[in-house]
């Protein structure tokens, strides 16, 4: 049996900005955008999110739903500082360490440098030395799968600490919400809503075909999950294989220009990424949802590696060329660059939903 930890610190850009400004201890406090322009939430305090304030949502959206919240740009450099600190903390423990953005990790701590037979023991000294070093909290879940310890991260947020012993897992999952289970999204828990799967009970009531009929390959994890089943290993060097911005439109478009205009925006995000990454892409898929749900994608893959907004957009205007957009109205668009020339590995601090523009 493993041990693995799950640590994820606490309302993280936020609790930085009101570590080093102690007038923001205590407010809401909302990191993203400007909220008079078309900015993002990165995330925001505890304070905030009792207004009903969270990531993602538009910085004017949580204007107005907090007036009196102190609005903060990120500050990357700082959040990357803490990120390093909190990183070697973990690496006293144990090198299977495996990042999942700056201020989460996986720690397989089966075998550790302090020779502790405890993960919970290991788990609350870590939670004490980010506090000492740091002065910021985390909160951390320990079970035998990342899938377990995961979860449990975030029962007793922020500044908690949940143990999910192989007695209690059945019970525990069984309670679970299908929308805590990782992997299920927004569209998901919808569809297994209307299937009648609210919680892990009644996901292992399924049977893996009907599973495996209604979310294909991901049948089987669902299956997997319900019963306690998580074998995926930590990876401390684990590399992304993809970069992808897809947006769900507001209403469904069959203007070109318009489009070409999402696309326009995405092809800069994906842009910065990759160069942020120092990295280039050799191959790029675009994603196409029409009005009526039908879902088709185009893949074109270059000899030559591209980095640009102009040659991402040049790639993405001509594969839309082979779709029917412009005369089906389409409800989600995305791109997807794959195929690096430098490896990236998935715990770089890649902002994915940062305060565009
Ligand atoms: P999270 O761990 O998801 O959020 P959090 O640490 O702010 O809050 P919690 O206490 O619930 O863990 O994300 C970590 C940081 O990543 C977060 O502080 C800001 C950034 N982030 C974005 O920039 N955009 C996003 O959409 C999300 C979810 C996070
Ligand atoms: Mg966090």
């Amino acid at each position: 049996m493993r041990k693995i930890i799950h640590v994820d610190m606490d309302a993280f850009f936020a609790a930085v900005e009101q570590r080093d400004a102690p007038e923001l201890r205590g407010r809401p406090v909302v990191v993203g955008g400007d909220p008079g322009g078309r900015g993002v939430v990165a995330t925001c305090s505890y304070e905030a999110r009792s207004f009903g304030i969270h990531s993602a949502m538009s910085a004017a959206r949580a204007y107005r739903l907090c007036p009196q919240a102190v609005f903060v740009r990120p500050r990357f450099e700082a959040y990357k500082q803490v990120s390093r600190q909190v990183r070697q903390i973990f690496l006293d423990c144990t090198d299977l360490v495996e990042p999942l953005s700056l201020d989460e990790a996986y720690l397989d701590v089966s075998k550790n440098k302090l020779q502790n037979p405890s993960a919970t023991r290991i788990a609350q000294f870590i939670r004490q030395r980010i506090f000492s070093e740091t002065g910021l909290t985390a909160s951390a879940g320990v079970s035998y799968n990342k899938f377990l310890a995961k979860v449990a991260s975030d029962v007793h947020k922020p500044n908690g600490l949940t143990l999910v012993t192989p007695e209690q897992a059945a019970d525990f999952i069984a309670a679970l919400p299908v929308r805590r289970f990782h992997g299920v999204g927004r569209v998901t828990e919808q569809k297994m809503q209307r299937l009648g799967i609210l919680t892990g009970a009644d996901l292992l009531r399924c049977r893996l075909e009907d599973l495996q009929r209604s979310f294909g390959s991901s049948g089987l994890y669902y299956y997997q999950i319900a019963r306690g089943i998580d074998e995926r290993p930590v990876e401390p060097n684990r590399i992304r294989k993809s970069l992808g911005k897809e947006i769900t439109l507001a209403e469904d478009l069959a203007d070109l220009s318009q489009i070409l205009t999402i696309l326009g925006r995405q092809a800069e995000q994906l842009s910065s990424l990759l160069q942020q990454m120092e990295s280039a892409a050799h191959c790029l898929t675009l994603k196409v949802r029409y009005g009526d749900f039908e879902t088709l994608t185009r893949s074109r893959t270059l000899i030559e590696s591209f980095d640009s907004d102009v040659e991402i957009l040049a790639l993405a205007e001509e594969l839309l060329k082979k779709t029917a957009a412009g005369q089906r109205p389409v409800r989600l668009l995305g791109i997807t660059v794959s195929q690096f020339n430098q490896d990236i590995p998935v715990a770089d601090p890649l902002q994915l939903e940062l305060p565009f523009p």
